[in-house]
């Protein structure tokens, strides 16, 4: 069993600072050996400078239409998009440590192009599938599967362009979702897209819910999975330390629970962990609860608590 760190720290799809030392946080807490513990052996890959990014962010912020900075966006997502993909066709199984969740444009379409048929669970308190036209922030990260899917090509900035764009509205699922613009919902809606929010997760139970994404991405229960885990879906008295936090989240365990019994299904082929922002915390120990979160999520799926 071989897996792949990807080091994604970048910050450049939303506004705020400190997103971007989200993977050298979770690397000091120790998630390499972590995940060593658990019987992979692992190499990390940097594909992109943090700071570099953050400084260009900062010192010549770009606006084209609503969109901000689509410029880095689309140079920092590529990059990250050609460490995943390599890593995926060397057999290995990408764990990418964000920075905020635009970097998911670059880790689908990674891997994607080794598994065009691998159903995306989407673990988040937002959507993330805003369109050039349907943003009201103009944030990229509340965008990215919008690009993956396609969304209203003729839009895009230049720099966005080399998006393949090939993911399907039945190979994604939702969990967690609890913060939706109402243009968001109406695309989910149109497109039929398999969409669980905490109501649905009080109303059946998180064990039924996950039954259900992954009945929706694979019904045959065989394909490949790729988790997308933005750690706004759980809690903020559990995660402090991100971006845009929304109370009403998964409890600690519900969150870890989506990602034990994806490990248990043998056929999980990727992972992200993003939008850890120690930089928000207004306390030490929101730092190490944020933090710590975030490794047992990959831990977890990684096969950490199967016996
Ligand atoms: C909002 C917030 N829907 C936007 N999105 C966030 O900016 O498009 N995504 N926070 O993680
Ligand atoms: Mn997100
Ligand atoms: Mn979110
Ligand atoms: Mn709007």
């Amino acid at each position: 069993k071989k897996a792949t760190i990807v080091l994604a720290p970048f910050s450049g799809g939303q506004g705020k600072s400190g997103v971007e030392d989200g993977p050298k946080y979770l690397m000091k807490q120790g998630l390499q050996h972590g995940l060593e513990s658990v019987g992979w052996q692992v190499d990390v890959k940097k594909p992109l400078e943090g700071r570099d990014f953050e400084q260009r962010k900062i010192s010549s912020p770009e606006v084209d239409g609503k969109v901000k900075n689509p410029t880095i966006v689309g140079e920092a997502t590529q990059l990250i998009y050609g460490a995943v993909k390599s890593a995926a066709h060397e057999g290995r199984l990408p764990v990418t440590l964000g920075g905020d969740h635009s970097i998911a444009i670059g880790t689908v379409s990674g891997v994607l192009d080794k598994y065009p048929d691998a159903g995306l669970l989407w673990i988040d308190a937002h959507a993330d599938i805003n369109t050039l036209a349907s943003t009201d922030s103009g944030n990229l990260h509340g965008c990215p599967v919008s690009f993956l899917m396609n969304m209203e090509r003729d839009s895009w900035p230049e720099s966005l362009k080399w998006v393949p764009g090939t993911l399907k509205p039945n190979k994604i699922a939702y969990i967690g979702l609890r913060d939706v613009d109402p243009e968001e919902k109406i695309i989910l809606k149109n497109l039929g897209i398999a969409a669980f929010s905490m109501y649905h997760v009080d109303r059946y139970g998180i064990n039924a819910v996950i039954e259900m994404a992954l009945k929706a991405v694979s019904p045959d229960g065989k394909g490949p999975i790729m988790v997308s885990y933005d750690v706004d879906a759980i809690d903020p008295m559990y995660v402090p330390a991100t971006g845009t936090p929304v109370r009403g989240g998964l409890t600690l365990r519900e969150g870890l629970f989506i990602v034990e019994r994806i490990a248990e299904t043998g056929n999980l082929v990727a992972l992200d962990v993003v939008e850890c922002n120690p930089g928000l915390a207004s306390h030490d120990l929101h730092v190490i609860d944020t933090v710590q979160s975030g490794c047992s999520i990959a831990r977890c799926a990684l096969g950490e608590t199967l016996l």
